[in-house]
């Protein structure tokens, strides 16, 4: 009896639901490095290069732990190009009995496993994947018949399912829920971020720098320096950095955003969990030990792990709740293309700049600038969902459609109407330069409101808040700030509308070819 194992790029866990359940011996793993998932958009070259490396580094630790792997590399001769072509290819070669595969990450594949038990004469086992806290049923049951799916009543739930951060008498450690209201201090220069662990490429992602640079060098972003976790044992490394070095102030410096400073406090450990490296209860394990033991606050070490069960947990469960119609959703009829400045970063608004920088050098930036300076510049200026969902997920080196579709089509966007989030999450520039020291020499002045030289993040709220008046105005959350609208008069009102509509205009839209192929290209 021959089992099949494909483990696709997001899967590299020694203790994946279809290994534990295999026998070394009668098993194949199938590994594929394939161009349609390295096309469906344009991913960052270090993303292409992270995978196919941690790929290759898994794929001879299994061959060291005893397991007989079947690889494909991007180049071999008759690489079918697509994951079912692969899996076809290796049917012939093998004849399992069964393929046993876990549950996809993204919908798009998951689509095609599913034509697996017609396509191929053998049976096909899809395991759920117990990486995650929560199983796709169970974020499903939570949230049926519920009025709002609000993510903090599901953390809830997941720290007692967990038991992480709880006392014995099934009450919160600390007595709070959560304490974000303490995460929220500004980083001033004077002090030391101790900088992350970076790993210098060995002989395996050396060669696959090559190959990356020669196939993919039309792809966004910087392809050196490289120096992500491509191991378990790498990825660690940077655990046990973060939890020595930088959780103490991961809390209060969440919101941080600093010119120029890609890391601050956090973790950067979001590629690692994704593609399996580590594990994400093991992670909050830690983060509770280090409270425990009196090395970290309480408020950073809830935020963390806020972060993965709550967050995290909470946006995959709500991707396969509402998929796949999340994708189409465009509540506020947004129909802009995003701007030729999110691909080159060439614009004078300096907190743009320095995230769209940090995107190309790095593959990475932080959440408060994916969500509050980015976001929510596509947010006010009304871009289009598709194009906003591409960019977020070609140019992250952590972006799969399970996490990056939610956070884009429902934090940032409120295409989703307000399933995620109950209001949008719009700022103008106050916002920014209350958490940021990127105001100070940009060339637009924060504190003027509409004109020539004032921050177009003021006018574009107001343009924002007016347009969608119909909408937000019974928003009890949003609906008070319509007052202060109302106050200011038509004339000042019109400054900002004609100011916006003037900025607007001058939006070079982005140039065909940066998310998708163009035709002819390969
Ligand atoms: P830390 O700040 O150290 O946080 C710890 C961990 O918490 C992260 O590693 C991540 O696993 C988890 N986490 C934190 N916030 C979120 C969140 N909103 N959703 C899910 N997990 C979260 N994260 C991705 O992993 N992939 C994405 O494609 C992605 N796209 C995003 C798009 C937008 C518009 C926004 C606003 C956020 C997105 N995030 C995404 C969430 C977050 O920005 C990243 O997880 C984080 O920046 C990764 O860096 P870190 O590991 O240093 O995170
Ligand atoms: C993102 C990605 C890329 C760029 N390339 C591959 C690949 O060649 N082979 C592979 O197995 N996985 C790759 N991935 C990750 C997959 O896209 C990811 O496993 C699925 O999206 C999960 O549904
Ligand atoms: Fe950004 Fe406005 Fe501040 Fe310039 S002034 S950095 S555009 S928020």
């Amino acid at each position: 009896m021959t089992t099949l194992i494909p483990i696709l790029g997001d899967q590299l866990s020694h203790n994946l639901a279809s290994l534990r359940a295999a026998d070394k011996a009668s098993s194949i793993i199938l590994m594929m490095e394939v161009w349609e998932e390295a096309t469906y958009v344009k991913h960052h070259k270090q993303k292409i290069a992270l995978i196919f490396s941690a790929m290759r580094h898994f794929a001879d630790e299994l061959r060291a732990d005893g397991w007989q792997v079947d690889y494909t590399k991007l180049d071999d001769a008759e690489n079918a190009g697509s994951f079912s072509g692969e899996v076809a290819r290796a049917v012939e070669r093998h004849s399992p009995d069964v393929i046993r595969v876990v549950e996809a990450g993204e919908w798009r594949v998951q689509q095609k496993i599913e034509e697996w038990p017609d396509k191929f004469p053998c049976d096909v086992d899809v395991l759920s994947d117990d990486r995650f806290l929560a199983t796709q049923r169970e974020f499903a049951d939570w949230a049926e018949g519920r009025k709002a799916l609000t993510m903090e009543h599901f953390y809830r739930e997941m720290r007692k399912k967990t038991g992480l951060l709880m006392e014995p008498d099934q009450k919160p450690a600390g007595g709070k829920w959560n304490y974000d209201a303490d995460n929220r201090e500004k980083l001033e220069g004077a002090l030391f971020v101790p900088p992350r662990p970076r790993f210098e490429p060995d002989t395996i992602t050396s060669e696959v720098l090559k190959l990356v640079e020669a196939r993919f060098g039309t792809h966004f972003g910087a392809l050196t320096p490289f120096e992500w976790p491509v191991t378990r044992e790498e990825a660690l490394k940077a655990a046990d950095a973060f939890f020595a070095e930088r959780i103490e102030n991961f809390g209060p410096y969440q919101d941080a955003m600093v010119f120029g400073s890609d890391d601050l406090y956090h973790s950067m450990l979001s590629t690692s969990i994704n593609i399996g490296l580590l594990d994400p209860l093991e992670l909050c394990e830690r983060a509770e030990v280090a409270y425990r033991e009196g090395r970290a606050p309480l408020n950073s070490v809830e935020g963390f792990i806020r972060q993965i069960i709550g967050w995290r947990e909470y946006v995959r469960g709500f991707y396969w709740y509402f998929a796949p119609g999340l994708a189409e959703a465009n509540e506020l009829e947004a129909t802009r293309a995003l701007p030729d400045f999110f691909w080159t970063g060439e614009t004078d608004m300096r907190c743009l700049s320095d995230c769209v920088r940090s995107t190309k050098e790095n593959a990475h930036a932080h959440h408060i600038q994916r969500l509050m300076v980015l976001g929510n510049f596509c947010l006010l200026a009304g871009i289009n969902p598709r194009d906003v969902q591409d960019w977020y997920l070609a140019v992250y080196a952590d972006a799969f459609e399970w996490v990056e579709l939610p956070n884009v089509a429902g934090m940032i966007l409120y295409a989703d109407g307000g399933k995620l989030a109950t209001k949008p999450i719009a700022a103008s520039g106050n916002y920014i330069n209350k958490m940021s020291d990127y105001c100070g020499d940009c060339r637009y002045k924060v504190a003027k409101k509409t004109g020539e030289d004032a921050c177009p993040f003021n006018a574009l709220y107001w343009h924002f808040m007016d347009r969608h008046r119909e909408r937000l105005k019974s928003n009890h959350r949003i609906g008070r700030i319509y007052a202060t609208w109302d106050r200011m008069g038509e004339e000042k009102q019109a400054e900002y509308i004609a100011s916006a509509d003037k900025f607007l205009d001058s939006l070079e839209p982005a140039r065909e070819g940066w998310a998708r192929a163009i035709e002819g290209e390969n």
